[in-house]
């Protein structure tokens, strides 16, 4: 998942009439970028399964566990990375775009959104029967919903942190809601890699989140030369 700050286009001009007509340096005139993998270490349990116990005709008899994905070759899915130090005068994540976190075939879908804070998550119900939606976070507003098939209900993120969410009928369903402060966020696929573009050339401070191993910090350089390599490694407990 690429993060993509959201500017106003600024016509490609002169570095001091950008300054002039844009308010600030066109990013896309000194763009760098990152780009990432996390792995994982140790030993890694092989991925399980829970039982299901209730609405097995549309649940099914099992869920894979989802809470650690790992590729063959290490690599690390659903590892959130963001950069701690933005580069000065970064701009406010977009609070237009839309995004959906569904509930379909008994398992929230995807598992980690991220939204910016100040912005709205749309929660649906596709299937046919009752889920639930109930947040716990620190910094937000707490809420615990019913939702029927077909029912969206959409909820504002004020404060940037990670928000889990659960379905409390159906325990094995879990997923994030990621508030970001700001643009440079993203989410791992199932090769593990990530990727930032659009950043100034400087050095960055990062920090890579997973929910079954911690938080480690990591750092990168970036120039507006080649794209920075950066490999991550998380310690399986
Ligand atoms: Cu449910």
């Amino acid at each position: 998942m690429t993060a993509t700050p959201n500017r106003k286009p600024c016509p490609r001009l002169l570095p001091w009439l950008s300054l002039l007509l844009c308010g600030s340096l066109p990013l896309h005139g000194l763009a760098g970028e990152l780009r990432g993998k996390v792995v994982v270490s140790g030993s890694v349990p092989a991925q399980g399964k829970v039982p299901v116990t209730i609405d097995q005709y549309l649940c099914g008899h099992e869920k894979p566990v989802d809470d650690l994905v790992v590729s063959a070759n290490r690599e690390l899915r659903n590892a959130v990375v963001w950069i701690e130090t933005p580069p000065p005068g970064a701009p406010l994540a977009p609070r237009t775009e839309k995004v959906e976190l569904d509930q379909k075939g008994c398992t929230f879908l995807p598992r980690i959104v991220i939204v910016p804070a100040g912005g709205t998550v749309e929660f649906l119900n596709s299937d046919r029967l009752l889920h639930n939606i109930h947040a716990t976070p620190k910094r937000n507003v707490s809420f615990n919903r019913t939702q029927p098939m077909g029912r969206t209900i959409p909820v504002t993120f004020a404060e940037p942190e990670i928000v889990r969410i659960n379905c409390d009928l159906h325990a094995w369903m879990t997923a994030w809601v990621v508030v970001a402060a700001h643009p440079w966020y993203a989410v791992t696929g199932a090769d593990g890699r990530f990727a930032f573009d659009k950043l100034p050339p400087g050095s960055y401070k990062l920090q890579i989140w997973h929910e079954r191993l911690g938080t480690v910090p990591a750092s990168a350089t970036v120039s507006d030369q080649q794209a920075a390599q950066l490999t991550v490694e998380m310690k399986a407990r």
